[in-house]
């Protein structure tokens, strides 16, 4: 429907210097949201896409650069983008969060995110941050380095192919998320999707889905930026008969690790180069959901694959070489998450800070908020006994901007530093809009401590922090111990990232300095999660500084003081 118009604008003439490094550009990119009707599994669905694509166009920049993106609303639902991973410093307001940062682009509206990258190469993405309509409404950003490709810091890859796993889902996404904030938690998508394909496991009527085609030619090297897109279960990657050696998540580069299976968790990217060296022949790439054991709530076996291809010359229909499928793990374990989690490490040294100011123990859990007055769809999820709820008629960072946000949220509470107990289960709780203020560069140290026994409701939990990287100190199964876990701590070259997993039955460990001032969310990467409460704000107060201070909201701002609803068709 909407033709892409996203168009490059060098500031400056793009000269190459002698050192192959260029002046920093002005990238501008104009996103129409609509509507449009796709055809799957023998159905048509209206899905909410940006300029007539799912997965959304790719955005490529070089760091430095300035972004500039003109969002224009032509779809029937109030919505924003958000740009994962951006550390956005002193911008908070281009942050995207609706009701956290601003008041949803209503229909028929347009606004302009404008900001820089800055200190990141890698891969990061962006989507849409009012409850479900991320499904549709995602795609990849490119961030190449300054200097160049040739300085990378690892071999200069021969081509680089973005690969969005995603999830397919019949249902209107607005629907859902209404559903999920009445705490109906039973749907689920048909399948995944590995950029926009559902792959040939899905079939209806005898017409089979397409499947993904990477084409490769045997030698070459290839850049895979995995960005994963989907909301919900963590996903095992695997190539038959290849390797994928990981060279940067979510935008920091790690030391090279060679691994067979890559497992990536609903928010994460990972940078992966995989060496066409395989007899020549068709191998499957298979995207397969890791899923909590019983007594989690069971969903369907959730499969996607693509095809990596030595043979470009024929089409994939005609071609009947047989294809081999990779040994995929069992669908419960949860074992290959947590080693490739251990195995990553920051490339260089990182400047961890060791005093820390504010020390957050964080227990996730499920709750009820019906006081058991014994009717059914009571369970949320709380963060030490809260459950998040948005604001209704303020965005946070406006309430906080002009230091009324007491008077302006309705329920407004400080997540305590620790949990009341650390005892878990199903118990009371309530809801409200839970915020964490911290000064200006105070380090923080927070760890999230899931439900650590096996007859109790346990996931893995990505939790992803918006406007800073945090270095990732550790990860243990059972219950934290802040003597001997903090001893093992990885303090010279952790990984630094922007979503982290709590695995399943452990705890998680992150530090960071707040030194970008605003209103920023943390919360789960689970769409039900998040939905169902998973979340806070941490306020990270101004400093004493005008470099420290943030500035006024821009002049096309929507804020939400001519809306009477977050989402216009609710
Ligand atoms: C087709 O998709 C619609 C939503 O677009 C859904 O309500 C309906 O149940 C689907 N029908 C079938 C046969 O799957
Ligand atoms: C965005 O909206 C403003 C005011 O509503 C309008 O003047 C402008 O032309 C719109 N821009 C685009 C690109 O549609
Ligand atoms: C179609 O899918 C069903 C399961 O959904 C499977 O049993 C069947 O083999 C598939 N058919 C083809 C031709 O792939
Ligand atoms: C790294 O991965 C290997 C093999 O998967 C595993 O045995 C090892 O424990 C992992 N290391 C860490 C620190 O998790
Ligand atoms: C918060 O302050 C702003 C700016 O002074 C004002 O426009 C708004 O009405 C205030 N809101 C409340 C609820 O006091
Ligand atoms: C959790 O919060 C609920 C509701 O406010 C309260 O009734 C309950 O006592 C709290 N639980 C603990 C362990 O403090
Ligand atoms: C932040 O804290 C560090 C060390 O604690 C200090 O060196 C630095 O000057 C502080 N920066 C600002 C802007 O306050
Ligand atoms: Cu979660």
């Amino acid at each position: 429907m909407a033709a892409s118009v996203g168009v490059v604008f060098f500031l400056l003439a793009a000269a190459l210097a002698a050192a192959g490094s260029s002046e920093a550009a002005l990238v501008e990119h104009t996103f129409v949201v609509s509507q449009m009707k796709m055809h799957h599994l023998c159905n048509d669905t209206l899905v909410t896409v940006v300029n007539g694509q799912l997965p959304g166009p790719a955005i490529e920049v070089t760091e430095g650069d300035s972004l500039v993106v003109h969002v224009i609303n032509k779809s029937p639902s109030g919505l924003t983008i958000h740009w994962h991973g951006v550390k956005q410093l002193l911008n908070c307001w281009a942050d995207g969060p609706g009701m956290i940062t601003q008041c949803p682009i209503q229909p028929n509206k347009n606004f302009t995110y404008r900001f820089n990258v800055v200190g990141q190469e890698g891969t990061l993405w962006w989507h849409a941050h009012v409850g479900f309509l991320r499904a549709t409404i995602h795609g990849a950003l490119i961030i190449r380095p300054r200097s160049g490709p040739n300085s990378y810091p690892f071999p200069k890859p021969d081509k680089e192919i973005p690969i969005v796993i995603g999830e397919w889902w019949d249902v209107d996404l607005v629907h859902l998320e209404n559903r999920v904030e009445n705490r109906i938690y039973e749907d689920w998508p048909l399948s995944p999707t590995i950029n926009g394909m559902l792959g040939d496991l899905s079939n209806c009527s005898g017409v089979i889905e397409d499947n993904y085609i990477l084409n490769v030619e045997r030698g070459k090297t290839y850049l895979l930026r995995i960005v994963h897109a989907a909301v919900h279960e963590e996903y095992n990657l695997k190539i038959a008969g290849h390797k994928f050696t990981v060279v940067a998540v979510d935008a920091n580069y790690v030391k090279p690790y060679t691994t067979d299976t890559i497992v990536i968790a609903s928010g994460e990217t990972v940078d992966a180069l995989v060496v066409a060296d395989a007899p020549p022949g068709r191998y499957y790439m298979v995207a397969q959901a890791v899923q909590s054991p019983e007594p989690s709530p069971q969903i369907p076996i959730l499969v996607s694959r693509g095809i990596v291809s030595y043979n470009p010359s024929k089409g994939s229909g005609d071609d009947d070489t047989p294809i081999v499928a990779p040994e995929l793990p069992d669908q419960h374990d949860a074992t290959p998450s947590f080693y490739f989690r251990g195995n990553l490490t920051s490339l260089l040294p990182q400047p961890v800070p060791l005093n820390v100011d504010e020390h957050i123990l964080i227990a996730i859990d499920v709750g009820d908020i019906c006081l058991y007055a014994g009717s059914p769809n009571c369970m949320v999820s709380k963060l030490n006994n809260i459950s998040f709820e948005l604001p209704t008629t303020t965005s946070l960072l406006q309430a906080h901007y002009y230091n009324n946000m007491s008077s302006s949220v309705n329920r407004l509470q400080e997540l305590p530093r620790r949990p009341p107990v650390v005892e878990f289960g199903h118990s009371p709780t309530s809801k409200a809009t839970v915020v964490r203020r911290v000064r200006h560069n105070a380090t923080v140290e927070i760890v999230f401590q899931n439900p650590y026994s096996s007859d109790l409701i346990s996931n893995t939990n990505p939790m992803h922090l918006h406007g800073h990287d945090f270095f990732i100190l550790g990860q243990g199964l059972g219950r934290y111990d802040a003597v001997r876990d903090a001893q093992a701590y990885n303090l010279v070259d952790p990984p630094a990232r922007s979503t982290a997993l709590v695995p399943i039955y452990g705890w998680m460990a992150i530090r960071f300095v707040a030194n970008n001032p605003g209103v920023w969310f943390l919360h789960c990467h689970m769409e039900k999660h998040v939905s169902s409460g998973m979340a806070l704000a941490l306020v990270v107060e101004n400093g004493h500084t005008l470099e420290t201070t943030l500035p006024p909201p821009p002049a096309d701002y929507t804020s939400c003081d001519n809306q009477n609803s977050r989402v216009a068709d609710e």
